[in-house]
């Protein structure tokens, strides 16, 4: 593959441990590759050239290790970040994969099940910032039910809030330099996952003690299983000034979450997100959680990391084609073109404003006759990301 599209450490490109290191077991089958260790992990990342790795507590700590086992796993992982010069820009929780959570963790019927998750989380929150992470994600992949007769929905919101307005507190007594960030699933592994959606997550933070501290991680496999518009959700929390960061990867519509490689397909849907995330500015980590076929050995798990960096930099540069090409231009130009007669009606609201604009003779007819040229303008986009323009 030609080297023109090849990541560097300002495209800020990072995976999760989970995500290279997933062994390709699933419900119907077994691992399909052998381990690999967090060090072992970090040595491939940097092969492949990304800015920076993640991890869920678990996935650096085994849930039963001792201090003195956390300690060198610790120090031997700090080790190969310093070889490799990877950073850690975020960290999160297991929360689903010990029995214990089998109810879920900050929503479970069982106090003292919530209890040891909040106790799980401070102590996960301590490594992350102790390897530097600035954005801690909350992801409740077992916040939810099976059936309604269990929980009342309304106590899992309760029980939610109570729990992320304590580690919001933790945080602050704490002194950590960190963001929270919270991922929405509709379902799986839960019937039903609580705050479903990127939309329900910025209503429910809305509520929170500390609101300021908290924002989402969109992810968008996620929005697709709701067959939602991924871009949509992103472009509501950039506008919320809560995009704290963003789970990318792929999958075919509403299916079950599929995490695969980003832009393998839905090439149209990745090309606006990109667009978007670059017009924008956005300064956050491109994380991808993802993961690569069940069918690939490690050389296929780095095809299948490399093709997500490669993908995003050829969606980033078709981009900019479309942002400089003269006819696309001129024709997101003529569709938003500004009539002066509506200026005065533009903005707040006021009296004056409001009897001239109920006095103003409109030619709907003509309004509704016009023709937007929106075909020829997709079947542009189109050409573009077939590379015919
Ligand atoms: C799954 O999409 C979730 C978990 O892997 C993790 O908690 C979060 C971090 O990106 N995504
Ligand atoms: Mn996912
Ligand atoms: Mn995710």
């Amino acid at each position: 593959m030609t080297n023109l599209y090849e990541p560097k450490p300002e495209h800020k490109f990072t995976f999760g441990l989970w995500t290279v290191g997933n062994t390709g077991s699933d419900p119907f089958g077994a691992a399909v590759r052998n381990k690999l260790s967090p060090v072992e992990l970090v040595h491939l990342l940097a092969e492949i050239g990304a800015y920076g790795v993640n991890f869920h507590d678990n996935d650096l700590i085994p849930f039963d290790a001792t201090p003195t086992e956390r300690d060198q796993i610790v120090r031997d992982f700090k080790r190969a970040l310093e070889e490799t010069g990877l950073v850690v820009p975020m960290a999160t929780t297991n929360l689903f994969h010990h029995p214990v959570f089998k109810d879920g963790a900050f929503t479970a019927n069982d106090p003292r099940v919530r209890k040891f998750a909040l106790q799980k989380t401070m102590r996960a929150i301590d490594l992350g910032v102790e390897l530097g992470a600035k954005i801690y994600v909350f992801w409740g992949g077992r916040e939810g039910v099976e059936s309604d007769a269990t929980k009342d929905p309304t106590a899992g919101l309760r029980r939610f809030r109570e729990a992320l307005n304590f580690l919001c507190e933790y945080v602050l007594d704490q002194g950590y330099d960190l963001k929270l960030a919270l991922e929405a699933k509709p379902n799986e592994p839960r019937g039903d996952i609580y705050l479903p959606t990127s939309g329900a997550l910025l209503g429910f933070i809305a509520t929170l003690d500390h609101p300021e501290m908290v924002g989402l991680n969109p992810e968008m496999a996620h929005e697709h299983m709701a067959g939602l518009n991924f871009l949509h959700a992103v472009a509501q929390a950039w506008e919320a000034g809560k995009l704290f960061h963003i789970d990318l990867n792929d999958q075919n519509s509403v299916r079950f979450d599929q995490d695969w490689r980003f832009g393998s397909q839905s090439l149209k849907q990745s090309f606006f997100l990109v667009k978007f995330l670059e017009n924008v500015e956005y300064s956050g980590s491109r994380h991808f959680d993802a993961h690569a076929y069940r069918t690939e050995d490690y050389e296929g798990v780095k095809d299948f990391a490399r093709g997500c960096m490669r993908t995003y930099l050829i969606l980033k540069e078709k981009a900019e084609h479309f942002n400089q090409d003269e006819e696309i231009q001129f024709l997101l130009a003529k569709i938003n073109v500004n009539d002066p007669a509506m200026e005065g009606f533009e903005g707040k609201f006021n009296p004056a404003k409001a009897k001239a604009l109920k006095a103003y003779p409109f030619d709907v007819a003509t309004l509704a006759r016009r023709g937007m040229q929106y075909e020829r303008l997709d079947q542009l986009t189109v050409d573009l990301l077939l590379g015919v323009r």
